[in-house]
This record gives C-alpha cells, structure tokens and sequence, in this order.
C-alpha cells in the first residue's frame, strides 16, 4: 500500500490465516524484505485503487497499480518469485466486441483504472519474455464477497444490494436497469487465483491476462433473484454518472474459452447459489 493507512492490517479470520506484515508496495526495499524474511516463492500483488476511487485520484492510482506492479516485478526478477497480478474487464475499452468479449481484441481503455490494468498485462509479459518471471494474471470481473465491504469500485453496487437486503432497507442502484457486466463470487475469484499459478504452463498461449467469467447480469436480474428470498425488498434508481459511463465503456460479458482450454478454468457459482450464500453469511454477520 502506498503509505501507511491505519486500519489496512489484516483484521479476524484473514489476520489468523497466517503470518502478516504492512509492507508499502511503493517502497522496492519493502517488498524485498518480507520477501526474503518469509521465504516467499510466488507474489500475489493485489494492490490497486478500483475504478471510481481511481478517476478521483489517478496520480495514486498509477503510483500504486503500475508503480508498485514495477517494484513488485525487480523483487520477483531479483528473488526469483512468480507473480500473480489481477487484471479486469476494466482493461477493455475503444471499439472491441461488447457481448461475449474475445481474449484477443482492442484494448483501449478511457479510465486511469483501465489504463494501469493494460498497462500491467503488457508489464508482466515484458517481465516474463526479458527475465523469464513466471508472471500469470487474470482479468477479474466485479468479485462479490460478504467478507469485505466494497472500496470505490463500479461494481460495488452487487455488493452493496445484498447488504440493504438483509438489513431490510430500500437499495439505491446506481447503476441503470439494463446495464449488464460480468461478475463472480469470491470463492470462484479466489479458487481461480489459485489454480493459474498451479496450472501447467507448458499449456499456455497466454499469460497475462486470462479472461475468466461466470456470470454476467443487470441490476434488475439481481433485484429479482434476491426479491425470490426476501419478497419485500425494494430498490429504486439513483444513477452515478461517473460509474454509469465506466460500466458503459466495458463488456458486457467475457469469451473465456482460452482459460478453460489452456489452464481448466471453470466457475462454480451462479445468480442463485451466490444469493443464497451471500445472504446467509450476511444474516451470520450482523446477527439477523
Ligand atoms: C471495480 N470491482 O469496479 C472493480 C472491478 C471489474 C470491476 O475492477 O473497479
């Protein structure tokens, strides 16, 4: 993280999960010695500001996302590490295929979000054909947890429905009816993270950045499957036109087809078992 920002330590299950330390990814020296103190064999550099908070503050957003992508890439060339960067659909932009967007197709993105993510892919394969870094990336759609609030995100908002469901409060979208994106569960996120960097990569064609998808929807999709378990939630719209214009500018939905055929990937969770869990951990967590 660039600077300390108090609170950011890990905090319950994931602060028990193992061993932690803050390490300022604009800081090389930083990643370095955590690396070389835990004996670290592969880098998962999720360090980004998310699309919204991004256009709000683009000069930290590059200092952060391609700045401390950089560090991250000398300590792995230095350390010999893999690194695990995300992309996201966010990378997309310019005149590419909307509906079943290809893994090969014009990436010019509008947003300082979209800039970094395009700017990382070509980044980590750099970092692999100059200096043979086992970089591996995916491009994420919007991820949906119940562990984590959301943090200035585009998608925040199928994330941010389900909580209003299960406090019983009216939900404003600010994300028009119609617009779809693509989205996952975390658990399929986080299952995917893994499997590429264990993936055989003698199989790839590509590396950063894999297309991976599950399911894409609107908000109205959304709306009607949580209103099948709580029938009397409301929303109305309020649109953001600054999300609204992103969500606009990226697919509609995602050609995963290379991840399936060079490395398996395949999503577990769809609309229904996601809202399922999603409300149940949510009732779990604020004792409903
Ligand atoms: C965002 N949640 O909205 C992130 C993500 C594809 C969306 O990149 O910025």
């Amino acid at each position: 993280m660039a600077g300390y920002i108090p609170g950011a330590e890990p905090k319950g299950e994931l602060r028990e999960s193992g061993p932690s330390e803050v390490v300022d990814i604009t800081n090389p020296q930083h990643i370095a010695d955590a690396v070389r103190k835990y004996k670290v064999d592969t880098i998962y550099n999720l360090a980004a500001l998310l699309s919204a908070v991004a256009e709000a503050k683009p000069q930290l957003a590059w200092k952060i996302g391609l700045g401390g992508l950089f560090n991250t890439l000398e300590v792995a060339r230095e350390c010999h590490c893999a690194v695990f960067t995300p992309s996201s659909i966010g990378s997309f932009g310019g005149p590419f295929p909307k509906d079943n967007t290809p893994q090969d197709t014009i990436q010019r993105p509008k947003t300082m979000y979209g800039v970094t993510k395009v700017s990382g892919e070509l980044l980590g394969d750099y970092y692999f054909q100059r200096f043979g870094v086992d970089t591996r990336s995916v491009r994420f759609p919007g991820l949906i947890s119940y562990v984590t609030p959301p943090g200035g995100g585009t998608t925040d908002y199928a994330v941010d429905i389900y909580y209003s469901a299960v406090k019983g409060e009216k939900f404003v979208c600010p994300i028009g009816k119609g617009t779809l994106m693509d989205m996952m569960y975390m658990p399929d996120a986080l299952r995917g993270m893994i499997e590429i960097m264990e993936a055989d990569p003698t199989k790839f064609i590509h590396r950063n950045s894999f297309n991976i998808a599950s399911m894409s929807f609107a908000p109205e999709t959304i709306y009607q499957k949580i209103k099948e378990y709580v029938p009397q939630f409301e929303m109305e719209y309020r649109i953001d036109p600054l999300r609204q214009a992103i969500a606009d500018s990226w697919p509609n939905s995602l050609d995963d087809s290379c991840a399936r055929n060079e490395w398996g990937w395949r999503p577990e969770y769809g609309l229904d078992e996601m809202t399922r869990d999603m409300l149940a951990k949510l009732r779990v967590k604020f004792n409903m």
